[in-house]
């Protein structure tokens, strides 16, 4: 894709970081963890900032300081003596960023995360720039809450302005329920928000963008993702939608980066609704959950893809060698686990699938832990054997489905997966 000359103010002028450069890392989980792993296969060091000193990324990187968001001191600690520093989770303060922007290269920049860290801030900003958005009221009291939840239909999402991730800081509001929506607002935190219209969708598809200082952008193809309970479960590379609407999202990608002047990476998440429209979810200016499967197939991962960027190199080809899936592994596979150990041997006997554990020692519910990743020679086939592969951690349910029929009929083979999964019987599991 051809570079978008926009926000280009540091075109051309920033040096290229070569490999040997100090890499600082805002966030030490996951995203960091396995970006760090690619930085360091380039032959980069790294450093990382977190509230934990046993982060993920921890393992994997030459320093760690114990840091909160919004510890402008260890912030600066983090930038004093390395090349360029990045964040791989947009809760980052304010004051921190600027504090770190004064010493090094920030890529994103303080501007464009101070957008897309605020929801608020976020989807007015794509409304004014003229992306396509849903229906959406800005909330800032219990008064305009009350106000929004008819005019966009009584069918609603609530996402708080600041600080929400993996379901966290959302709520849903139905119509005809006895939704008390003064509790709901004291319940999110009595913190602006955003209400969004609940649409009717197709599907749910993402695109990463990448986007150097010298101005060169691209997209990779569509991803498709599947949530549960407002957290990603699945995603699958190709998306499978129709080609004029994974040009479509391809573009708008490649439009916002550019647009909203992010240097690194920024993940787009699209609705595709069912009357066919394409519309702009949300943003994340980092590497993104729904792109951990370009690792297997893509000829350049997110997380290298990610490297390039920060530090001014080519970036890589985005283009798809191979079909390839990932499965979240949340807390609960661990919690709800006979013994309380998943059957890591019996996924690992599927053919094409990888183990990604990210060394977090705490499983809560709903948390992040690790995921499964695949190949296939087609998407559908990727994304069957990592869904087959995580049934399989769990014993009981593995005996289920080997009384089952295995195979997977020609035609809707997105939903018949889906709806496959949805039948699965959870419920014959022992509780610890
Ligand atoms: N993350 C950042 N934004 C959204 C997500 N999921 C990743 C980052 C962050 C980690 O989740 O890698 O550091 C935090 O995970 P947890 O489980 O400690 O809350």
């Amino acid at each position: 894709m051809s570079p978008v000359p926009e926000n280009t103010a540091s075109l051309n002028t920033a040096p290229v970081i070569l490999p040997g450069a100090l890499l600082g890392f805002l966030g030490g989980g996951q995203l960091g963890r396995m970006t760090a792993m690619a930085a360091r296969t380039m032959g980069y060091r790294v450093r990382v900032m977190d509230p934990e000193l046993a982060c993920p990324a921890s393992f994997v990187a030459d320093e760690t300081i114990v840091g909160r968001w919004d510890d402008v001191d260890a912030a600066r600690r983090l930038a004093t003596g390395v090349d360029v520093v990045t964040l791989e989770i947009e809760q980052i303060g304010a004051d921190a960023l600027s504090a770190v922007a004064q010493i090094v290269p920030l890529r994103p920049s303080v501007e464009p995360i101070r957008i897309i860290q605020d929801k608020t801030l976020q989807k007015t900003w794509l409304a004014e720039n003229g992306f396509p958005v849903g229906p959406f009221r800005v909330v800032r009291n219990e008064a305009d809450l009350r106000e929004a939840v008819p005019a966009l239909g009584g069918n609603v999402f609530l996402k708080v302005g600041r600080g929400g991730y993996d379901g966290r800081g959302q709520a849903r509001i139905t119509p005809g329920a006895t939704t008390d929506l003064g509790q709901v607002w004291q319940e999110l935190g009595a913190t602006s928000a955003v209400a969004e219209q609940a649409l009717e969708l197709e599907c749910e598809i993402s695109v990463m963008a990448a986007r150097n200082p010298a101005g060169e952008v691209r997209s990779y193809p569509a991803a498709r993702n599947h949530h549960e309970n407002q957290i990603l479960a699945w995603s699958v590379l190709p998306a499978g939608v129709p080609q004029e609407i994974e040009s479509r999202a391809e573009a708008l990608a490649a439009e916002i980066i550019a647009k909203i002047g992010v240097e690194g990476l920024l993940c787009v998440e699209f609705f595709v609704t069912r009357s066919g429209e394409l519309l702009v979810n949300e943003l994340a200016p980092r590497t993104h959950n729904s792109y951990h499967q370009s690792e297997r197939g893509c000829a350049t991962s997110q997380f290298e893809q990610m490297v390039r960027a920060m530090c001014n190199l080519p970036l890589g080809d985005t283009s798809i060698n191979t079909p390839c899936a990932i499965a979240n592994l949340l807390g609960e596979v661990w919690l709800d686990a006979v013994n309380g150990s998943p059957n890591f041997a019996a996924a690992l006997a599927v053919p094409g699938v990888r183990l990604h554990l990210y060394e977090k020692h705490t499983p809560r519910r709903g948390r992040k832990m690790g995921h499964l990743s695949s190949v296939g020679a087609t998407a559908e086939e990727a994304l069957e054997r990592v869904l087959e592969a995580k049934r399989r951690l769990d014993p009981i349910y593995a005996a289920v489905l080997a009384g089952e029929q295995s195979g997977v009929a020609e035609g809707d083979v997105f939903g018949e997966i889906r709806s496959r999964v949805r039948q699965r019987p959870v419920k014959a599991k022992p509780r610890r």
